[in-house]
Order: structure tokens, then C-alpha cells, then sequence
């Protein structure tokens, strides 16, 4: 297991100085600084990714399918593609950004693992899926419509093998406010650790604020459980980031 993310490249200074307030989307100004973005704004991401390898490698079922649902520049569709020692599995990475499938398509390119990777330029609540043993939404859940969701996972569930399971990161909030501001506060910690400004932070912040909808920890695990997951499972947590696992029951479940 190794780190073999894209590599950061660039610096991310796109809040550096004072712009007017917009939506935040997936760009070509941001696909480019994306790596760096990521590492210095997600608390555990770079602990995140080589564990969705290790992850991968329990799960993945001879002859299935493995998504990476928003896989932005395949970060994680690399960390899947070498935790299946399957020859005959399918991996499939989707991504509704076509800055980032196409810089995603050079990453995949630079690697040399032999498993092929399928990369698609689509919305993933549009995308196909069928017979999949592990799938992963490595903080993308959090940029669909809330509305949307439980559609969304019900689909994967549909699509997932018995035994299989659901990567899922996300962003999340608190109900305690007291909870809710320590833990924010300690997320902008972790980014002025890593460079950034407090005009930065709030930009940044501001600019996601109708984009990225985080909800609780008992929110998803309850629309895990009414889509067709059992065992949701907390394996990670930093701050308001968690990583969680969602499995099919086994047949004699
Ligand atoms: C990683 N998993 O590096 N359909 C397809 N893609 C979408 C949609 C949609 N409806 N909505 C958002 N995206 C990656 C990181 S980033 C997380 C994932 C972040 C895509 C969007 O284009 C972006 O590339 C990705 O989801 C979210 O492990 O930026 O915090």
C-alpha cells in the first residue's frame, strides 16, 4: 500500500484575494489545483485514501464491478484499482466535471497498474450500475441534492452483491451547537495549519455554503439503513469528516 495520488501540483490560491461571492463548482481552475485543494481542506484525506485500497482489497468480488462515484482526478479510483487482485473485475470511475475526467484520464494513464479503468463524464445519479461488490463516495454524497440521496444509495444498494459494501465519505454536522462550533473551529485550524487565510477560509466557506449540504452522522446511517444497507459502520472520523461503511446483508443475513 502506498500514497499514489495525483500529485499536487499547483498551489491552490483561488480565495487568496477579496472576489464577489459565487457558487463554488468543479472547474478547470479548480480541477487544476484540486490535488493540493483537497490535501489542505479535508482533515484525513490523505489518511482516507490508502485505506480505501486496503478496504477495497477485503471486498472486492471475483467477476463484479467497482465504482468510484465523483471520482474528480482519481485519487480514489487509484487507491480501488490496487486493492483488486481480481483480473476479471470491472472498475469504473464517473464524474460529472469533464476537467476533471480529463485530467483524471492522464493520472489513471501515468499509473501502471494492468486492471483497465472505465472512466465516464456523467451525472451519477444517471450513471448505470449493476452487479457491483465495492463501491466508493469519497465526499461527493454531500455535493447531490438532499433530495436526491436516498434515490441515489438506494440505486447502489440495488446494484450491490450480498456481502458488498459503500465507501462513504462525507462532511458532516452536529446537532449540539457546542459540538458543532468546536468541531468547525478545529476544521479551520487544520486549514490555517496548512497555509491558508482567514479571507480564504471564509471565501471558501462562503462559496460552498448552497453547494456542499453536510447533515449528521444519525441522518446517514438512518437513510443508509431505509435504502438497503445493514451494518453501517464509522471507521474514520477527524474533526466533521467521517468515513463510514455500509454493507448488503449476505444472503442468510
Ligand atoms: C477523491 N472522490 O479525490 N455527478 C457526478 N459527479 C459529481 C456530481 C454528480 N451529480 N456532483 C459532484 N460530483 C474524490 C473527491 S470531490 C470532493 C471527490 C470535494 C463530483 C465533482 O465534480 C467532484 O469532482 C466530486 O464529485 C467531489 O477521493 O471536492 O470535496
Amino acid at each position: 500500500m502506498s500514497q499514489r495520488q495525483p500529485p499536487a501540483q499547483e498551489t491552490d490560491r483561488l480565495f487568496v484575494t477579496d472576489r464577489p461571492r459565487e457558487d463554488f463548482r468543479f472547474d478547470a481552475a479548480v480541477a487544476r489545483v484540486f490535488p493540493d485543494m483537497i490535501r489542505r481542506s479535508v482533515p484525513g484525506y490523505t489518511t482516507i485514501i490508502p485505506m480505501i485500497e486496503v478496504i477495497t482489497e477485503r471486498y472486492a468480488q471475483p467477476g463484479s464491478r467497482c465504482y468510484d462515484l465523483g471520482c474528480s482526478l482519481g485519487a480514489s479510483t487509484l487507491a480501488m484499482r490496487h486493492g483488486i487482485h481480481h483480473q476479471d473485475c470491472v472498475l469504473t470511475g464517473v464524474d460529472n466535471s469533464a476537467a476533471m475526467i480529463e485530467r483524471c484520464e492522464h493520472y489513471i494513464a501515468l499509473d501502471d497498474h494492468p486492471l483497465p479503468v472505465i472512466l465516464k463524464c456523467e451525472d451519477i445519479l444517471n450513471t448505470e450500475l449493476e452487479d457491483a461488490s465495492v463501491t466508493t463516495l469519497n465526499f461527493t454524497l454531500q455535493f447531490i441534492d438532499p433530495d436526491a440521496r436516498l434515490r441515489l444509495l438506494s440505486r447502489v444498494a440495488a446494484a450491490t452483491r450480498p456481502g458488498g459494501v459503500l465507501i462513504l465519505s462525507e462532511k458532516i454536522r452536529f446537532d449540539s451547537a457546542t459540538e458543532q462550533d468546536t468541531q468547525t473551529r478545529l476544521h479551520h485550524d487544520f486549514k490555517r495549519a496548512n497555509g491558508y487565510s482567514d479571507l480564504e477560509i471564509s471565501q471558501k466557506r462562503s462559496a460552498l455554503e448552497q453547494v456542499l449540504i453536510p447533515e449528521t452522522l444519525a441522518a446517514h446511517k438512518a437513510r443508509l439503513e431505509a435504502a438497503g444497507f445493514v451494518n453501517v459502520t464509522l471507521w474514520y472520523q477527524c474533526f466533521n469528516f467521517v468515513s463510514m461503511l455500509a454493507f448488503r446483508p449476505q444472503e442468510r443475513d
